[in-house]
């Protein structure tokens, strides 16, 4: 299996943790976002939509992190990754849309800095608080979601991780990244602490690809600060 990504990409982050979690052994291919790779005409032979990540086994090529995981749940089903109750399961993708659709477009490259920063001319300021503003409104609901269905253990649907985390922790780590205050949301900082302490999310996180430059700042992977003794 091959994987597009870019290290620091959200979306990618997701798919490397589902890999990892199932144990499947996978290549990076790197398409660097800031050089304006994933618009080039041969990637976009492999990804029309010019975005990370895609996935690739044998001839079939395959986009968009959510149609990534449910593939690899019914082809490599150990662990699951939507389980339990028809309820359970619509929970789970509930929270897992929540991110992806909510919160996760709205502060893309080509939405938050090509059309609000370059073509609307938002300045830093303004911009800041557009990123801000979208990843607040949506782990608010998050964080109302979790105590509203009390299906939460250590993990958003139970103690073990489920789609909807795999979704949600590449999105704390761009909360982090930016500077958001994540303080109000005491459930989702539990749930991202007990993930992060896991080898898959570890092998995961943005810091430990290989691409990753050596002074990025220690968010998710082994030197994060939510994982020194305080
Ligand atoms: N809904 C897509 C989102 C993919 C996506 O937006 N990827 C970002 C990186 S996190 C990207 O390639 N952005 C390129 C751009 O905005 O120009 C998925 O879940 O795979």
């Amino acid at each position: 299996m091959k994987l597009y990504d870019y290290y620091r990409s959200s979306a990618s982050y997701r798919v490397r943790i589902a890999l990892h979690l199932k144990n499947i052994d996978f290549e990076t291919i790197p398409v660097d976002l800031l050089a304006g790779d994933h618009k080039n005409k041969d990637y976009k032979a492999h990804n029309p939509q010019g975005l990370v990540p895609l996935l690739v086994e044998g001839d079939n090529e395959l986009g968009q992190s959510l149609a990534i995981m449910e593939y690899l749940d019914e082809t490599y089903p150990e662990p699951l990754l939507v389980s339990g109750t028809a309820l359970d399961k619509a929970y789970i993708r509930q929270m897992a849309l929540l991110v992806a659709c909510e919160i996760h477009p709205m502060n893309n490259p080509k939405v938050w800095k090509a059309y609000v920063g370059g073509k609307l001319g938002a300045d830093e300021k303004q911009m800041q608080d557009w990123y801000h503003f979208w990843i607040l409104d949506g782990l608010a609901a998050y964080e109302a979601l979790l105590i509203k269905y009390q299906k939460a253990g250590a993990f958003t649907c139970g103690d073990t991780p489920s789609m909807a985390d795999l979704y949600l922790i590449p999105q704390l780590y761009n909360a982090r990244r930016f500077n958001v205050d994540l303080q109000a949301f005491s459930k989702i900082r539990a749930i991202e602490l007990n993930a992060i302490k896991l080898d898959a999310f570890q092998k995961a996180a943005p810091e430990a690809q290989a691409t990753a430059p050596a002074d990025m700042p220690a968010i998710h992977g082994a030197k994060s600060p939510l994982l020194q003794p305080s």
